[in-house]
């Protein structure tokens, strides 16, 4: 599942305590330092789905350094931790009210300040003092509760009518695991994909009477505004093609008329359940609406190559 939203809180290591500890027969302090706790980098992923490695409500700590030991042996440094988050992403400190953006793919910052090491007592010995009975607690880490949330604007979107075949063609050609369904309204929430970076959104399928609220109706259609491609895509199966077409671009303009100046391409989709011959003369009578058309179907890897050379 894709996840844009996460309340989460974030931990750095404590520091190790040093510790009061002396060589034998008391001939001098020897008590080392603690080790450093751990501290939490963030860095950028392009893999969109990295927040559902994250659980709602958790607690993510780095480790705690460990305490020092005697012959001045310092503690081990805690581990440090990087949290993987997708290009996108606006991390909000919700107490602090910092604000840091994950612009791109490079990125890496430290969130959270794993703790300084106490001093063991061999660090507080001096002439007047050959004896220190003294140590010092290791810092805590750095503590931070967040907002985490992933803008994701996509940059191609599949649209049309419900049962077209928008969310089987994202799932051939990216890694979403989007549900899929011989009825109408299987997708309820848009899906998102990634093609070699570049995020596809495909969106609940649209009828006529859309935008006064038939179906689902036209509210998804905010997430493809700013697409650079749409995919219209039309089924095979359909009876009338270039009748459904215009009622899916008549929706479109009754929300925001900009959307039909959005390219456009068309994917006859499902071209499996036809044959070569009945393919063309869709073809032909789609041929008036003056637009590039790619016929095209899950079963033919060809096709699917097209779609995706489309993208790239
Ligand atoms: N034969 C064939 N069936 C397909 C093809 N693409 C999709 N289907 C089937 O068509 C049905 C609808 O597919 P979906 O991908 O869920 O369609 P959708 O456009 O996302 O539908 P909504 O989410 O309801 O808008 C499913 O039963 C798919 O298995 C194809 O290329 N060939
Ligand atoms: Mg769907």
């Amino acid at each position: 599942m894709l996840i844009t939203e996460i309340n989460i809180k974030f931990k750095a290591g404590n520091g190790g305590n040093g510790i009061v500890s002396f060589y034998k027969e008391r001939k001098g302090p020897d008590g080392g330092n603690g080790g450093k706790g751990g501290s939490i980098f963030i860095a950028s992923t392009s893999d969109i789905y990295a927040l559902s490695n994250l659980r709602k409500g958790a607690k993510i700590k780095a480790e705690n350094g460990q305490h020092g030991m005697s012959k001045r042996k310092a503690g081990k440094f805690g581990e440090d931790l990087e949290v993987k988050v997708p290009i996108g992403t606006i991390i909000t400190d919700k107490n602090s009210k910092e604000v840091f953006e994950v612009t791109d793919k490079d990125y890496r910052f430290l969130l959270c300040q794993g703790g300084r090491g106490g001093k063991g007592n061999w660090e507080y010995r001096s002439s007047r003092n050959t004896t220190p009975m003294q140590s010092q607690k290791g810092f805590k880490g750095q503590e931070r509760d967040l907002y985490i949330n992933l803008k994701l604007i996509a940059d191609y979107g599949l649209i049309g009518l419900p049962n077209a075949g928008k969310s089987s063609l994202l799932k051939e050609i990216t890694s979403a695991k989007p549900k899929i369904g011989d009825y109408p309204f299987t997708t309820l929430e848009p899906n998102l994909g990634e093609l070699e970076g570049k995020i596809i959104a495909d969106i609940p399928g649209l009828i006529e009477g859309a935008s006064k609220g038939k179906g689902l109706g036209i509210k998804f259609l905010k997430h493809i505004e700013k697409v650079s491609l749409l995919f219209h895509c039309l089924s095979c199966e359909l009876k009338e093609p270039e009748k459904s077409y215009q009622q899916i671009r008549n929706e479109l303009k009754h929300y925001n008329p900009k959307l039909l100046k959005i390219p456009e391409i068309i994917l006859l989709t499902k071209t499996d359940l036809k044959s070569e011959k009945e393919v063309k003369l869709i073809l032909k009578v789609l041929k008036k609406l003056k637009k590039q058309i790619l016929p095209i179907s899950i079963y033919d890897w060809d096709s699917l190559e097209k779609l995706k050379t489309l993208i790239s």
